[in-house]
């Protein structure tokens, strides 16, 4: 399966990063975690291009956040630098706190310049991993970080204590600004820019130019168990992970446990997280093993088709002689064609939730609203007089339901609140698309998108089901939905068109997953459900932020409940104002 590599420059420098998590200090109830994030420019060297980037306290990528489940985090953000920011804390469910969730626009006005906001929440009934990203325009292309919530003190994991736990969070490196990127191409309607390099923990690795000392090297001992944290914080590639000569457990996608099953490549969604065992080799003393990730490609566009490697050392009683260590051969993965659909297809089958007593899987048996979106690619006209570099002159759009959310000037959650929402949003989101076509099939001769600010208005306690359905226009592909402020269980997905008679006789009401995004796949659809229990605004969207630029997304709107402890807390006085 591995392949011999050698590469000389990888050795000359290789940082170590500082792997082992910093324990908690020991508090037998939950506590409050302060965290200070202060925002500012700070320049960043990859690829020998330095460029002044947006940090979280100087910092690429961006402090860990540790808690543990039942504590509350207090979060300080201060902004800095000149554009505007907000911080979305991904997979959180925010139970009554959707102040607190982050999407401009959405949960809360930007943090301008020279303000600051308390980002105050409590971890209800979640422990896993999980990340922190700015939540506006492109900014969390270096803006992101790990959360990790650990479980309550004395409760083990369901699955062997780890020796160790070390982050590895996947991002992608543009040598340009990205927010001139993603405006250059809102302009002129073409395709954004692509990135130069994928990342691990910020670093490109060895297979760019230039960029052998800034390599993630993971260094271990024999014969021990290691968790892996696996973020794709990547902003629009689903990305293949491998490491050579190993195999790897999976434990845990999107901060819930999974029945484990092991396999030598992962694949993972942006906006997806997954906890992997790494059992290393009994004795392999100073041994190196690449790990590599590249992107799984659906669509039609250019991409960005590099590939990220850093590096698998174990301990070598020469580590510190002289013995030149190049001199030992590095093992290389194999990771599956960019376009390998059916590797994705098995891959997704396979996550199943633990679904115990302990960690049940509490799938809604009953539905009471069911719901059909598509989601797809479409174009939108050019501006009078100008030529777009869309298809066919047109500007690239996205939408679901052919609606192409039009982003508000103000929060639709504060609209909401004091309800003030008359000329900010609707509350008619259509529940089926409001024409039949066949999705997977040739795709329509009229391709452009309706638009508008439409929410579905969902009562307390509703129990959903949704399926969403990809369309051929512009090409099928795989979009990664991110629902804010729930998991859902994934009862179903399928190829070609839903049939709502035949596909629903086999869903998995008994040990589906449970996450928070969902890759629907390319020319396919997946049914998901879930229970409505959280009042709030509520996003929804592709986690590739190119997508979510040209407006696919929507929001849920769940109303407040009959009891006290089912209505939306009122907002913050430090809530930013528009
Ligand atoms: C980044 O580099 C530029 C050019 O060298 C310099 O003017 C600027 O002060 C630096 N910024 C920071 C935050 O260090
Ligand atoms: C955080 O929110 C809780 C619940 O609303 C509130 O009681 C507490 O005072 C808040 N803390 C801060 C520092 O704002
Ligand atoms: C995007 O790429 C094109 C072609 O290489 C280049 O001309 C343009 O300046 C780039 N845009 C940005 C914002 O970097
Ligand atoms: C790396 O540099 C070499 C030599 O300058 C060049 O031929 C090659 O295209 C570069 N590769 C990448 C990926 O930039
Ligand atoms: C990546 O794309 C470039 C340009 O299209 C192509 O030359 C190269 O062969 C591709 N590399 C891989 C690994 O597919
Ligand atoms: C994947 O790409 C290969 C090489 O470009 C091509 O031969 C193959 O038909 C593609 N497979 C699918 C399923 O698109
Ligand atoms: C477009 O061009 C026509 C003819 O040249 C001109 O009359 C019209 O004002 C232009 N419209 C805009 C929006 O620039
Ligand atoms: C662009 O125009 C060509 C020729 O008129 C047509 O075949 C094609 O479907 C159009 N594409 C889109 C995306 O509208
Ligand atoms: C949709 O189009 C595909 C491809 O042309 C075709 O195979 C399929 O039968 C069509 N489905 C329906 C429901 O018309
Ligand atoms: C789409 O355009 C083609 C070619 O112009 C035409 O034959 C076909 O009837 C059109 N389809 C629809 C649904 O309008
Ligand atoms: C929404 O659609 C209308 C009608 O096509 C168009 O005039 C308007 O520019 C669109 N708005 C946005 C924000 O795209
Ligand atoms: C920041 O947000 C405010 C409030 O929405 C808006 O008025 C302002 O134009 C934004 N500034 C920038 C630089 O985007
Ligand atoms: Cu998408």
């Amino acid at each position: 399966m591995a392949g011999l590599f050698t590469h000389q420059l990888l050795f000359s420098v290789g940082i170590l990063m500082c792997v082992a998590l910093c324990l908690l200090p020991h508090h037998a109830e939950a506590a409050t975690r302060h965290y200070e994030f202060n925002i500012k420019m700070q320049n960043v060297t990859r690829l020998c291009h330095t460029k002044s980037i947006v940090t979280v306290n100087g910092k690429f990528p961006g402090p860990r956040v540790i808690a543990r489940e039942g504590d509350r985090l207090l979060v300080r953000v201060t902004n800095h630098v000149p554009n505007n920011i907000t911080i979305h804390w991904h997979g959180i469910r925010q139970l009554r706190s959707g102040w607190a969730d982050g999407p401009a626009y959405i949960t809360q006005c930007p943090i301008q310049t020279g303000q600051s906001y308390v980002y105050n929440f409590t971890v209800v009934g979640q422990r896993g991993t999980f990340f922190w990203h700015a939540h506006i325009s492109w900014l969390r292309s270096t803006l992101y970080g790990p959360l990790i919530i650990l479980p309550k003190k004395n409760v083990p994991y369901p699955f062997q204590k780890p020796y160790e736990e070390i982050p590895i969070v996947f991002g992608e490196w543009f040598n340009a600004d990205t927010e001139a990127i993603i405006s250059q191409a809102l302009q002129t309607g073409g395709g954004p820019n692509v990135s130069d390099a994928y990342t691990i923990n910020g670093l490109p690795g060895p297979l760019y130019n230039c960029s052998a000392k800034d390599t993630f090297k993971l260094r271990v001992k024999p014969g021990k168990t290691y968790l892996l944290r696996m973020v794709n914080a990547a902003l629009n590639d689903e990305l293949f992970f491998s490491i050579a000569n190993h195999s790897l457990t999976i434990v845990d996608a999107d901060a819930i446990y999974v029945k484990p099953f092991e396999t030598n490549t992962i694949l993972i969604t942006p906006g997806q997280t997954t906890n992997v065992l790494l059992k290393t080799k009994p004795n392999f003393p100073g041994a190196t093993f690449l790990m590599t990730a590249r992107p799984y490609v659906t669509g039609q566009g250019t991409f960005d088709n590099s590939t990220v490697a850093g590096i698998l050392e174990y301990e070598s009683p020469f580590l510190h002689s002289v013995t030149p260590l190049k001199k030992l051969p590095l093992y290389k993965p194999i990771l599956p064609p960019l376009n390998d659909t059916s590797f994705a297809t098995n891959f997704a089958k396979k996550l199943r939730s633990l679904a115990t007593p302990q960690f049940p899987a509490n799938v809604p048996q009953e539905v009471d609203k069911h719901f059909f979106f598509t989601v797809g690619l479409g174009t939108s006209p050019c501006d009078q007089n100008k030529t777009c570099q869309g298809p066919n002159g047109t500007k690239f759009a996205a939408s679901v339901s052919n609606i192409s959310f039009v982003q508000p000037t103000t929060a639709l959650l504060q609209a909401h609140f004091t309800g003030q929402s008359s000329g900010v949003y609707s509350p008619d989101f259509p529940i089926n698309p409001l024409h039949w076509f066949n999705y997977t099939g040739n795709p329509p001769n009229n391709t452009m998108v309706g638009n508008g600010t439409k929410l579905m208005v969902l009562p307390f306690n509703t129990s959903v089901e949704l399926v969403m359905q990809d369309t051929s226009i512009l090409g099928a592909e795989s979009h990664p939905l991110h629902l804010h402020g729930f998991n859902f269980f994934v009862v179903g997905q399928g190829f070609g068109n839903y049939d709502p008679n035949e596909d629903p006789k086999n869903f998995n009401l008994v040990d589906p997953i449970e996450r928070n995004t969902v890759g629907v796949p390319a020319g396919g659809w997946v049914a998901i459900r879930f229970l409505a229990d959280n009042p709030g605004v509520w996003f929804m969207h592709c986690h590739l932020e190119v997508h979510t630029s040209w407006g696919l997304k929507m929001a849920w709107l769940v109303l407040d409940g009959k009891l006290p402890n089912q209505k939306l807390l009122p907002p913050p006085a430090d809530l930013p104002k528009c």
